[in-house]
């Protein structure tokens, strides 16, 4: 029997960079998770009859809201749920599934690299039949509906087992309950040159993969161990725990400090990696070299063509507008597009779609390709491997020759998390009014070229984002961004992403902090950081 259930809306159910992120215990008030869910729903168009995808990334409160949206989809009149087995799915397998199913859409549950538990975070977030994270334009319209919410639907009926792989019936509703690794597990191979990785290991070659007790424990263990022949135990923290083992999931030098002691240390191996809660991150670390993500973006698309997927070449490379500028030159030398967009996934959707862009990065350890709508932290692993195995030089003398061709874009980001938000927000106000007088003045060495407030125009639906970061560009290549997250669930964070070109390979082997010294003396003295916020430091350097 289907429940109409009466429900008041609550405050603050707006979509962030990437769903609808809170603390735990946010979620678990009654009706909730009830109300987002109806919200999405009634903004769907078409999805009577229709195939949902769902699936998360295993942390704490994932097997309830997973039985919650399978009787809301029974209720709302989706005719078939494919499931992960266990509730579990990676953001970018979900991505995959949808594709290959041609389903209506997914929803995917977690808050990706916050830390879960009782008291961590959970988050829902709805994608789009094209695999990738719904637009703005449905994800205001859903922030708009969770306003004005009066009643959600609800089949009455016990939970489904959801750890058995097959189908049931739920009401009218099929439920399908799937293997999360095999439909990923297939695309990957489509697009890599299996063999070649193989051959690579049997030579001898060590790596480890970090998945931080994450979502891409069986998805590396099954792949890189099982399929391409790393040696057992290569992948390390395997297995999803619901707390993540009570750490932050989150592949950067702070939280994957013990996979980086060991790539500096005298045992490591050829190769380090990490992803993040949901999968949709990378980090790359060499032997004795730390691999920036806007550098491996760069890396992976100057080499993307020695992987069978992108052998005829990529059509153009998108970036966020914070990710260092190192992307443009490889875009630059092989004369094909370049597109620099807000952050979020969300945004580079559209460029895939029209077929402008082939390969897409963040800052913030993201790559992914047009194989399917989100970042994709295996894909990337998967890709330095292919190119590892055709070039035989270690990651440090690829990185080095990227920079001998290219030049090097030093590139840090500092975060000042957990600040009261008016403290945040005096400290972007302070820059947003010296804008305009900011362009032909200098600081020492460094003269501004010029200064904005980064909008967005989507050239293939011609939609606009205003307020996207704002940007402090210096003659010679060097930027200074400010821009506040938009994920976070407690109070704000202020992100100042700093970048500096040094064309020069006699240059190229500095720290990378020492490199940028000056720019982060300025970025702090322009907002006042130290003043607005109270903080001499920040808390996170990556
Ligand atoms: C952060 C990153 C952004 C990324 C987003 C979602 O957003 O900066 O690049 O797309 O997280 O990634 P923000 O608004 O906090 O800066 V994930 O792996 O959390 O889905
Ligand atoms: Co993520």
């Amino acid at each position: 029997m289907i429940r109409t259930v009466p429900t008041k809306p609550f405050d603050g159910q707006k979509p962030g960079t990437s769903g609808l992120r809170k603390k735990v215990p946010v979620f678990q008030q009654p009706g909730y998770v009830e109300n987002f869910v109806q919200s999405i729903f009634d903004v769907l168009e078409g999805s009577a009859g229709q195939t949902l995808v769902l699936g998360g990334d295993g942390r704490f409160f994932n097997r309830e809201v997973v039985q919650i949206v399978l009787k809301m989809a029974a209720a709302a009149g989706f005719g078939r749920v494919l499931v992960g087995q266990g509730g579990l799915l990676s953001t970018p397998a979900v991505s995959a599934v949808i594709r290959k199913r041609k389903a209506f859409g997914g929803i995917v549950l977690s808050a990706s690299h916050n830390p879960g538990g009782p008291e961590g975070d959970f988050g829902i977030k709805y994608n789009i039949g094209n695999g990738g994270p719904a637009p703005e334009k449905i994800t205001d319209a859903i922030f708009a509906r969770t306003k004005t919410i009066a009643e959600y639907r609800i089949l009455e009926a016990p939970d489904v087992d959801i750890d058995v792989i097959g189908t049931v019936a739920l009401g009218d509703l099929t439920v399908e309950v799937i293997d999360p690794v095999a439909d990923y597990a297939e695309l990957m191979q489509s697009l890599f040159d299996f063999d070649a990785i193989r051959a690579l290991f049997r030579s001898g070659f060590h790596m480890r993969f970090d998945a931080m007790s994450a979502i891409t424990g069986p998805y590396a263990h099954r792949i890189l161990e099982q399929t391409l022949g790393a040696a057992p135990g290569s992948v390390v923290h395997g297995t999803p725990l619901p707390d993540f083992g009570g750490h932050h999931p989150d592949p950067n030098l702070v939280y994957a400090k013990d996979l980086y002691d060991l790539m500096m240390g005298p045992d490591a191996p050829d190769f380090g990696a990490a992803s993040d809660g949901d999968g949709d991150r990378n980090l790359i670390i060499g032997r004795g070299i730390f691999v920036t993500p806007s550098d491996s973006l760069a890396l992976l698309a100057a080499n993307a063509h020695l992987a069978p997927g992108y052998a005829k070449g990529i059509a153009g490379i998108a970036r966020s507008m914070p990710t260092s500028r190192a992307a443009d030159r490889v875009a630059a030398a092989k004369g094909i597009g370049i597109y620099e967009t807000p952050t979020g996934w969300k945004f580079f959707g559209n460029l895939l779609d029209a077929g402008m862009a082939t390969i897409c990065g963040e800052e913030s350890a993201g790559t992914g390709s047009n194989h399917v709508r989100e970042k994709d932290g295996l894909w990337a692993v998967l890709l330095w491997l292919n190119i590892l195995a055709q070039r035989r030089q270690s990651v440090a003398d690829i990185v080095a020759e990227h920079w001998r061709t290219y030049g090097r874009n030093y590139y840090s980001r500092h975060d000042y998390e957990e600040v009261a938000t008016e403290k945040a927000n005096a400290v972007v106000d302070r820059i947003r009014a010296a804008l305009p007088s900011l362009p032909g003045r200098s600081f020492g060495a460094l003269k501004v070229e010029a200064a904005d407030d980064f909008a967005y125009h989507d050239p293939v639906d011609g939609s606009d984002s205003a307020h996207q970061g704002l940007r402090v560009l210096f003659e010679g290549g060097s930027r200074i961004i400010y821009r506040l997250s938009g994920t976070g669930t407690a109070g704000a964070t202020l992100r100042i992403y700093i970048e500096r070109f040094e064309p020069d390979p006699a240059r190229h082997g500095q720290e990378t902090q020492a490199a940028l010294a000056d720019l982060i003396v300025l970025a702090r003295q322009l907002g006042d950081v130290p003043g607005n916020t109270g903080m001499a430091e920040p808390s996170v350097v990556t």
